[in-house]
């Protein structure tokens, strides 16, 4: 194998310090990087591949569903619930584990507040009501008969990443500070095709949206968010939503909280004002230094955060490496995702998976040549809007150590000498 030696390594350009390769690296390709003393393969001739016992017998019969590898067993959702309560609480997605910008579905982050209900299709109504000219009720029949689009939006709980307010770096993997974020191809009909068929009293400011479970969940969102590009999702990545997250239907107010994503939706009510449900009274409410609460905050600021390496991935031997991650903004796309190897002294540009859409989770991919030393490996996103990701400092500074909620400051990995990941505030 070779090793991070001889002249060809000065042949890249150095992005930022500590390593970072410039981001050309993935559009000159894999051979580039070899040439640069990337360990990615070993050397082969054609004899070495041995015909493998699955070469020697017919394969599987088909399936109706189809399931991945048994090899992948380990990629999974670990959740935590209430105690005498198994459907409280949340089962979070193991980014570290996955690629690319989609959640599958089976690993889609679930957060509900008492269990998942299991909604018979024909059974199920959606009602708008309250201010408008006819009330109105849909069957999943009559909603399928409406144009439907299909967009793809990141849904980030509230609580992701509430452990960094804490006063030490909580020695969690990425799954555990970080999971409760996922995103999927959403499809269905667009909220202001069915106000508009209900006609809009014009003193209707806000609406409430109720969900079909046991929790009652609901929340208050303004009719102008409603009216723009909320969905009455149907679909989730071509398939009908999961019971998880939200069969049959659920609605979507993208870039906004998780929590408004209300999941099992059955009612919408135009109000003139927040009807003030205890979704947005008791909790998902933002305790300032000053005591007192922000309410009512909807999009989710720009975050990013490295997925590969991570704690509990390991690195191996000093080498070139691809840092890759994600990142996401409420406000629109992501612009630009900055990477850093030495604690944010120092910034290189990483390369951005196209298309980079709307309040959709961007994926980040840059090159690293590790050394073999310290390192300590952020990231930090720019949206559309010119909004740069705070440092956990700037942030904390800004909001005090009492919020939970919202949390999007940067993360930092620090790597050690032997190749070992761990969550740090740098
Ligand atoms: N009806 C209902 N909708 C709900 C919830 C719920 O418990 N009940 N949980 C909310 C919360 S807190 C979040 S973060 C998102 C999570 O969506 P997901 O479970 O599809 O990932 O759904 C929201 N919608
Ligand atoms: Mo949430």
């Amino acid at each position: 194998m070779r090793r991070n030696k001889g002249p060809s390594r000065l042949d890249l350009d150095e992005a930022a310090g500590n390593g970072l390769v410039d981001r050309r690296l993935f559009l000159t390709g894999v051979a580039a990087g070899a040439a640069a003393g990337g360990v990615f393969s070993e050397p082969a001739s054609a004899d070495e591949l041995s015909v493998e016992p699955w070469m020697k017998t017919p394969g599987a019969p088909f399936v109706g569903y189809g399931q991945p590898s048994r090899f992948e067993d380990k990629v999974a959702r670990v959740w935590a619930s209430a105690p005498n309560a198994p459907g409280t609480g949340a089962a979070r997605t193991p980014l570290h584990l996955l690629n690319g910008a989609i959640t599958p579905n089976g690993l889609h982050f679930e957060r509900s507040h008492n269990g998942v209900p299991d909604i018979d299709p024909s059974l199920h109504r959606l009602l708008i009501h309250g201010l408008v000219k006819r009330p109105l009720v849909f069957t999943l029949d009559a909603l399928s008969r409406y144009p439907m689009e299909s967009r793809t939006a990141f849904i980030e709980c509230g609580g992701n990443g509430g452990q960094l307010y804490q006063k030490d770096p909580a020695q969690l993997n990425l799954q555990a500070l970080h999971g409760l974020l996922s995103c999927a191809e959403w499809t269905g009909v667009k909220l202001s095709i069915l106000l508009e068929e209900a006609g809009v009293d014009p003193a209707a400011k806000w609406i409430l949206a109720e969900g079909a479970d046991a929790a009652g969940m609901s929340r208050s969102a303004p009719l102008a968010k409603a009216m723009d590009d909320a969905l009455v999702a149907l679909y989730q990545n071509g398939e009908r939503l999961r019971p998880s997250n939200g069969y049959p239907m659920r609605l979507l107010l993208p870039g906004f909280e998780g929590n408004l994503q209300v999941k099992w939706l059955r009612r919408i009510k135009l109000t003139e004002a927040p009807t003030m449900t205890k979704d947005e009274t008791s909790k998902y409410t933002m305790l300032m230094p000053d005591g007192k609460s922000l309410q009512f905050v909807f999009p989710i600021e720009a975050k990013s955060v490295i997925t590969q390496p991570s704690p509990g991935l390991m690195m191996k031997e000093p080498g070139l490496y691809s840092i890759s991650g994600l990142a996401w903004s409420g406000y629109g796309k992501v612009v630009k995702v900055e990477v850093s190897a030495d604690g944010g002294k120092s910034w290189g540009l990483a390369e951005l998976q196209q298309p980079a859409l709307l309040m959709a989770l961007t994926r980040f991919r840059m090159a690293w040549r590790w050394s073999g030393g310290p390192a300590v490996l952020q990231s930090r996103v720019t949206d559309e809007t010119g909004y740069v990701q705070p440092t956990r400092a700037e942030l904390i500074a800004n909001r005090g150590g009492k919020a939970i909620y919202h949390f999007n400051g940067v993360t930092s990995w620090a790597v050690s000498e032997s190749g070992e990941v761990k969550h740090v505030y740098a």
